[in-house]
């Protein structure tokens, strides 16, 4: 399918995602059977337990059901952003970023010359990309010369403001060249500017000003705005508040509120 959550961010509509931090593409398919408006998946190389092989198959699970895998990297890190691209990635989302050399880095990475150095092997590049980005074609009609010409346009490139340093440079952030989305990690954010979320519906007003302040650079840069969120309702909220990249629920949280209303349903015998 071509880039679901690519598409969305360009009719600047709201995009939901599915956030998966657990190995295995079983549970890829029962998440992404659950629900339609599922439009990305998060694979999280951060905070998950989720390997390189791993990667590459639950990129390829997602792209089956026609929703944009996006695999959000550690840091800034040039190989492992060259890794997940390769392995057919629709984006990637990069963390704990510092300043906006940080996200030149990100962009450098992610394109090939001119925009950037990514390096040029075609081979498992091409052929993921063909898989997951028809173009109308078939497969075999995207050669390599193709998927050098489109790569650089095709793929989200998405950075975490998730630091006080990230925060106070926000607007040279989200005026660096190629960089798609500022996505904000509010747990992280939270920590770093001294209101850490203690209660996930209820975050000070320093932090509500902070992810506002956000909103507003990316705006008025004329990028998307992306945020963390682990509930529905939430999610729901940030799509009235205008965000475009919001991701919904994370595969552990989803679990374990299940398992325990199941649970505390039977009580105790
Ligand atoms: C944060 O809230 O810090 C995140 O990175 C979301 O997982
Ligand atoms: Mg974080």
């Amino acid at each position: 399918a071509a880039n679901r959550l690519q598409k969305a961010l360009k009719r600047g509509a709201s995009a939901f995602g599915a956030w998966q931090m657990l190995p295995g593409t079983n549970l890829t398919r029962t998440m992404l059977r659950s629900a339609a408006n599922i439009d990305w998946l998060l694979i999280d190389m951060e905070h998950g337990n989720i390997s390189d092989d791993m990667m590459h198959e639950i990129i390829a699970a997602a792209a089956a059901y026609g929703v944009s895998p996006v695999v959000r990297v550690i840091e800034g890190q040039a190989w492992m952003i060259k890794r997940a691209l390769d392995a057919g990635a629709h984006g990637i989302l990069a963390p704990v970023l510092e300043t906006e050399e940080d996200a030149k880095n990100v962009v450098r990475y992610s394109k090939y010359p001119p925009e950037g150095n990514r390096g040029f092997e075609p081979l498992l590049a091409v052929d993921k990309f063909a898989e997951l980005h028809p173009h109308g074609g078939s497969v075999k009609q995207i050669g390599t010369i193709d998927y050098l010409q489109q790569a650089n346009g095709s793929l989200v490139t998405a950075v975490m403001i998730e630091t006080k340093s990230a925060l106070e440079r926000v607007k040279e952030i989200a005026a660096v060249p190629g960089i798609d989305v500022l996505f904000i990690g509010p747990f992280d954010l939270g920590v770093n500017i001294g209101h850490p979320i203690l209660d996930p519906s209820k975050p000070e007003q320093e932090l509500i000003d902070a992810i506002q302040s956000i909103q507003a650079a990316a705006h008025a840069a004329g990028k998307a705005s992306g945020i963390y969120c682990d509930t529905g309702e939430q999610a729901r909220e940030y799509a009235h508040k205008g965000f475009h990249m919001i991701s919904t629920v994370t595969d552990m949280i989803a679990l374990r509120k299940a398992f325990s209303q199941a649970f505390n349903a039977a009580g105790e015998h």
